[in-house]
């Protein structure tokens, strides 16, 4: 079991500490244009707490939006608000302005800090008051460099991650200052072990806390560094660990595999740590990247409700097809219908308790995900007798693309929202390329002209580009059940034909 001081600040420990342990000049962040050491690191997130709290007023338990592509200046604000005793609110920068007021209702943000090049959408969604990076960094500069960190409790909130649920509704999870260290002390500790001389990349946001984890709290514990990468695409990981010399990355199985038909004639020398989630990771894609490589990819499952992976498997304990076993720290099982534990070998639902868990924040479907206890993802697996669970499916109606989570419900929202279109089912139909591709089925008011690309584009101004879909259908009418509710798997059965 983990054990934490009850005052405990997680900035503190991420920053402060490592540079107790490794000291203050070793590198910490690049990007294309810059480096910095922890201890500029330090210097930034002290000088910008320093503004939060002097300039803007900002006191302990205030929510703080972070809008920004992957940074170092991103991490910076995320290590100022939480010095601060504020808690961050992550989003994902892809947010339009209405999914952006959408957060801002539930999380009820009182103060924004945003990158100018995405202020305006922020802007638009007119949420609470904002400061442009560009402010913010001149009044830093003037800023005392130190800045004594909030004392904090352990089990204070110091993250609202959002997640989208079936209902096409966000919900924000809760995460204490303690959680953050443990996904450290678990998955990082156990499985990933990471290095100080190590340089991570990777793609996902760090509004999702993949990202978040893989490349900001694991590699800070461990006094590692990252390359933040502002516009991931697969050229830009190779890029990464062939010109920069990445020695781990942190991405979805769609871009391993489009690294492997990539791949330069050097290979990918010291490169040693993969890690693949947010979708399941092909047996054919650990093959090939494999064979290419020589890397084995630690696959793993984890979910923003757990804050991040909790079963994995790395190096010789890797079964190629399986997610792994429960990290240690965790306890996995498979329920069946009635709640209890499924034998080996039979399909039933992934449930999981340990140190991190579920709290939404004032939703009722926490009772949902948490049922006696265990954390029910919403996937269905099969446990077989080592302990190796097999991923067979989601329970629900999720639409898992390019390792995004969609909900099919917020998507024919957004086409509902055209005049022209009466009725609108949205699935998720099998892509080699993304593992799911998001297909709108629609129903259009009689005489309406309205085309494919026209419906895309209007989908595409009111919702993050990954949920749009990526073909529109035009029907008669939608299969419904007596009770007028929507048939989603006719239409799956539809979209797969
Ligand atoms: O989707 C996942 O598997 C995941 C992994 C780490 C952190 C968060 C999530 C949702």
């Amino acid at each position: 079991e983990l054990h934490y001081p009850e005052r405990l600040n997680c900035a503190v420990s991420l920053l402060d500490d490592t540079i107790t342990r490794y000291g203050p000049d070793r590198p910490c962040l690049h990007s294309d244009t810059t480096t910095w050491s922890y201890a500029e690191l330090a210097v930034r997130s002290n000088q910008l707490a320093h503004v939060l709290v002097d300039d803007l007023g900002l006191v302990p338990g205030n929510r703080v939006l972070l809008r920004a592509p992957n940074t170092p200046w991103l991490v910076a604000a995320w290590l100022a608000t939480l010095r601060a005793g504020c808690v961050v609110v992550t989003t994902v920068p892809q947010l339009r302005p209405a999914e952006l007021r959408t957060v801002g209702e539930i999380a009820r943000i009182d103060h924004s800090l945003v990158d100018d090049r995405y202020a305006a959408d922020l802007a638009a969604a007119d949420i609470a008051p904002m400061s442009a990076q560009s402010e913010l960094t001149e009044r830093a500069a003037t800023k005392d460099t130190t800045f004594p960190a909030c004392d904090t409790a352990a089990d204070d909130v110091a993250l609202l991650a959002f997640t989208s649920g079936t209902t096409g509704r966000p919900k924000a999870t809760m995460h204490f200052h303690r959680d953050v260290l443990a996904n450290a002390d678990t998955f990082a500790r156990h499985v990933l072990r990471p290095l100080p001389d190590d340089l991570y990349a990777g793609s996902p946001p760090l509004g999702f806390t993949f990202g978040l984890g893989g490349l900001v709290v694991f590699p800070l514990y461990a006094g590692a560094a990252t390359l933040m990468i502002e516009k991931p695409s697969p050229d830009a990981l190779l890029s990464a660990v062939v010109e920069r010399g990445a020695t781990g990355l942190f991405t979805a199985p769609t871009a391993y595999r489009a690294m492997v038909g990539a791949l330069p004639a050097g290979g990918m020398r010291g490169l040693r740590r993969c890690v693949s989630a947010g979708e399941p990771l092909p047996r054919a894609t650990w093959q090939a990247f494999h064979e290419a490589t020589g890397v084995r990819i630690i696959d793993g499952i984890g979910a923003t409700e757990m804050l991040h992976i909790f079963v994995s498997a790395a190096g010789d304990d890797i079964r190629p097809g399986a997610t792994g076993r429960a990290v240690p720290g965790y306890t996995a099982t498979v329920l069946d219908e009635d709640g209890g534990e499924a034998p080996d070998d039979t399909v039933g639902r992934l449930a999981v308790r340990g140190p991190t868990g579920c709290r939404y924040l004032a939703d009722p479907r926490q009772t949902d995900y948490v049922q006696r206890g265990w954390n029910i993802t919403g996937d269905s697996y099969v446990r077989d007798r080592d302990g190796y669970l097999w991923y067979q499916a989601r329970s629900d109606d999720m639409i898992i693309s390019s390792g995004y989570n969609i909900a099919g419900p917020e998507v024919e929202q957004a086409l509902l929202e055209h005049p022209d279109v009466v009725e609108a089912g949205v699935v998720g139909t099998p892509d080699p390329a993304r593992t799911m591709s998001v297909v709108g089925y629609v129903v259009l008011r009689p005489g309406a002209t309205v085309g494919e690309d026209d419906l895309k584009a209007f989908c595409k101004a009111r919702i993050a580009p990954y949920k749009c879909p990526r073909a529109v259908v035009f029907v008669e009418a939608l299969p419904r059940t007596s009770t007028g509710k929507l048939m989603r798997h006719e239409l799956r059965a539809r979209a797969t034909r």
